[in-house]
Formats: C-alpha cells, sequence, structure tokens
C-alpha cells in the first residue's frame, strides 16, 4: 500500500512526492493567484468552507469521501449542507482552466490552505498529489450545527480525526460568517470575521457577545469538559492554536488521500 500523501502520524515511511516538477511549478503559480484572488474578492471564509466540505465526508472505516474534489459534481454540492459552496466551486474552474494538470482536490484544499495564510492565519503545509473522484458520498456526513458534543464525536471520529482535532478546527470559525439563505443561520462568529486569530476561542469564555453566532455545536464545546480543556487554553494562548490548527487542518486536507 502506498501513501500519495503522507499521512501525519505515517511521516517515517514517506515516500518521494508522486508529482512531477511539472505540476509542482503550477501549484506554485496557483498559490501565488489564489493569494490576489482571494484578498481582492475577500472570499477566504468560503474557500476554507469548500476546503472542509470537500475533505469531511471522509469515512475512514470504508475509506470512501474525503479530500478527491467530488463535492464539484452537483449530487454532492446540492447537499444541504454545501449550500452557498457552488459560487467558490465556479471560482475554481477558471483555475482549473488555467492548469488543466492540477486536480481539483489539490486545487480546493490549497484555497483553503491559503484562505488561512492571507487572513493572518498560520502556515498550513500543502502536500500536493490527492486524486480527483466524482463518487457521491451519501447526504448526512458533514455535521449538523444543531446537535451536541456526541454528534460531534460521531462524525469527527468517524473521518479519523480526535477531540483535540474538533476543537482546533472549530476555531476556524474564526473566519466568516453564517447565511439565513445557505444555512438558516446568521451573523459571523467574532467581531473581525476576515482575520484569523484565537478570538473564536475568547468569545466562547466570554459566553458570547451581542451580535455574534453560537451554534449549538460552538456551545458544546464549553459544555463538554475535554473540549473545554482545550477551548480555555486557545483562548488564552493564540500560538499554541495556530500551532494545533496547522496540523488539525493539514491532516483534514489530507483525509482519504492514500493510494491502494
Ligand atoms: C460556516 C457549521 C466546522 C469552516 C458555517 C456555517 C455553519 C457551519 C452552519 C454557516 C454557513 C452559511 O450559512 O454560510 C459547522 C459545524 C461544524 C463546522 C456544525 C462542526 C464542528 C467547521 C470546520 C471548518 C469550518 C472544521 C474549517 C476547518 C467554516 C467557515 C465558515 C463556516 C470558514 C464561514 C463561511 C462563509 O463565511 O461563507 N459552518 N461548521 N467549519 N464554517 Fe463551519
Ligand atoms: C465569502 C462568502 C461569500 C463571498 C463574498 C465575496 O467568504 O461567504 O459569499 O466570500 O463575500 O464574493
Amino acid at each position: 500500500r502506498v501513501c500519495l500523501l503522507p499521512l501525519s502520524r505515517k511521516l517515517v515511511t514517506m515516500p518521494a512526492p508522486v508529482v512531477d516538477s511539472a505540476y509542482r511549478k503550477n501549484i506554485e503559480k496557483l498559490r501565488r493567484d489564489l493569494r490576489a484572488f482571494i484578498a481582492e474578492k475577500n472570499c477566504a471564509p468560503l474557500m476554507v468552507r469548500l476546503g472542509w466540505h470537500d475533505a469531511g465526508t471522509y469515512d475512514a472505516a470504508t475509506r470512501t469521501g474525503g479530500a478527491n474534489g467530488s463535492i464539484r459534481s452537483e449530487r454532492e454540492f446540492v447537499h444541504g449542507a454545501n449550500n452557498g459552496l457552488k459560487k467558490a466551486i465556479d471560482w475554481c474552474e477558471e483555475f482549473k482552466a488555467k492548469y488543466p494538470n492540477l486536480t481539483y482536490a489539490d486545487i480546493y484544499q490549497l484555497g483553503g490552505v491559503v484562505g488561512v495564510e492571507v487572513t493572518g492565519g498560520p502556515t498550513i503545509e500543502f502536500i500536493p498529489g490527492r486524486k480527483d473522484s466524482v463518487a457521491c458520498t451519501p447526504e448526512g456526513r458533514l455535521p449538523d450545527a444543531t446537535k451536541g458534543h456526541q454528534h460531534l464525536r460521531d462524525i469527527f471520529h468517524r473521518m479519523g480525526l480526535s477531540d483535540q482535532d474538533i476543537v482546533a478546527l472549530s476555531g476556524a470559525h474564526t473566519l466568516g460568517r453564517a447565511h439565513k439563505e445557505r444555512s438558516g443561520f446568521d451573523g459571523p462568529w467574532t467581531s473581525e470575521p476576515l482575520k484569523f486569530d484565537n478570538s473564536y476561542f475568547v468569545e466562547l469564555i466570554k459566553g458570547g457577545s451581542e451580535g455574534l453566532l453560537m451554534l449549538a455545536t460552538d456551545k458544546a464545546l464549553m459544555e463538554d469538559p475535554k473540549f473545554r480543556t482545550y477551548v480555555e487554553a486557545y483562548a488564552k494562548d493564540e500560538e499554541l492554536f495556530f500551532h494545533d490548527y496547522a496540523i488539525s487542518h493539514k491532516k483534514l486536507s489530507e483525509l482519504g488521500c492514500t493510494a491502494e
């Protein structure tokens, strides 16, 4: 079994990169294009959400779903959880046309990584080589915002992610906002939704502020004692949050990216 992407826990057996130098060159060009595009459009939040929703369908038990570009297929982007993402999928078509040798899966994940970077977040290591698929996963694999800590564990452990990953990755809600017409929820989690910092956790500790959103799944991080330990640590120490976030986001961005 050959690893196309070195999953973090398999770094020791990491094989040589699977992409050639022409591929690598276009990844670096795309990275620059994405920086400019995201800065100009102020669309980092949507790009981060796109990468997350492509990857977050992963089921470790059956090795289905994951960061495989399948969200571009209509059967998948019409899933309720993906409301609003068609816009970002369409933006990425322009990048695919410009760099046809790059996979959609790599384009979406690089979009998320660059979205975090250009809003002031940590540098997330990006390893190219994801394969595209149009195999659509069943609806319901992404989290339901009205549920609690057990649901979060069910969903994220299914992906092979840990309790710590759940809390660190939830910190991505430092970016962006909910839209009534997309999810039914409304408003941003923090007062500066285009700045990646630890303010999501600071707001959770404060118990919320006027005009800011807190989903049931956000509150669950305060209610569960194990989750809460991480929330408290990240609210106190932004450097620690950035360090852990970068590791968890890299894991997320590589879900399902191994070959038989
Ligand atoms: C937005 C739910 C985890 C990144 C949203 C929205 C909901 C939601 C309901 C609003 C969508 C809209 O109306 O536009 C959840 C739930 C999670 C979760 C229940 C379970 C923990 C994550 C993770 C990431 C993420 C792991 C990234 C690593 C984002 C971003 C936005 C967003 C950046 C803002 C999008 C925008 O401004 O357009 N999420 N999310 N979320 N989510 Fe999550
Ligand atoms: C986002 C988001 C959008 C776009 C828009 C810029 O992050 O949710 O709808 O970017 O604000 O085109």
